[in-house]
């Protein structure tokens, strides 16, 4: 199976891909969360969200594996590291209550997967308390026991959560391809900059396709 992709196609496992879908977290999505709190405008990050769920539709439909991450803490915020909790100089921190809960702490109504991306019975959720997938989770003994070579990124945000664990990833030797129509950031110049980023130098990061080329190239 051969995805048409940048820097050049992207050739799919059938047997062995997952789909890594990144922190679709109020927290980020919906006014009152951490990405607010930073400062942010994030209405911009809502017009992905049916891409992403058409993403997750064709992996349901394909019986493939789904991994949802969350970017979360412990309520006694053992996992998050000062330095984390007080960067930014906002008056809302990690750990504190917002409109939505404490934000980005576990269980909290801020801190789930909006709805129309909510994981379903049978797959996975990743709770990571660093931007990148790996640290502090288990996610790379998962993958290898469900024989996974190969993974598809779709989430937020392209230049921090997504690219650190499609670095971390590629590290680790997955064959890692993003759907640039399922990922978004704050900044739009970010974005394009993560994704040349990727791709440049052969792919050195990975590969990047849109929605309607994996849709074709898996039928
Ligand atoms: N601030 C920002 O762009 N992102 C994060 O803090 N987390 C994720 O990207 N999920």
């Amino acid at each position: 199976m051969e995805v048409e992709a940048k820097p050049y196609p992207f050739v799919l496992a059938p047997g062995g891909t997952a789909l890594v879908v990144i922190d679709m977290q109020r927290d980020f999505i919906e006014p009152g969360g951490f990405g607010d709190a930073l400062g942010n405008d994030v209405s911009r990050l809502e017009a992905i969200i049916p891409t992403v769920a058409g993403l997750l539709a064709l992996f349901r439909q394909k019986g493939w594996p789904v991994i949802h991450t969350r970017e979360s803490h412990r309520p006694d915020l053992s996992d998050c590291p000062p330095a984390k909790r007080l960067r930014g100089g906002g008056t809302l921190r990690i750990g504190d209550a917002g409109p939505m809960g404490r934000i980005l702490v576990r269980g909290e109504p801020g801190n789930a997967i909006i709805e129309a991306c909510a994981p379903v019975a049978g797959e996975i959720v990743i709770d990571k308390p660093g931007k990148g997938m790996f640290w502090h989770t288990d996610v790379h003994e998962r993958l290898k026991a469900l024989g996974v070579t190969h993974l598809v990124f779709a989430g937020v945000t392209t230049e921090v959560c997504v690219q650190t664990s499609m670095r971390e990833a590629n590290d680790r030797g997955f064959e890692c391809l993003l759907i640039e129509d399922a990922t978004e950031s704050y900044f739009p110049h970010f974005k394009d900059s993560a994704i040349e980023m990727i791709t440049a130098q052969g792919g050195i990061v990975g590969w990047v396709a849109p929605l309607a080329s994996l849709e074709r190239a898996v039928g």
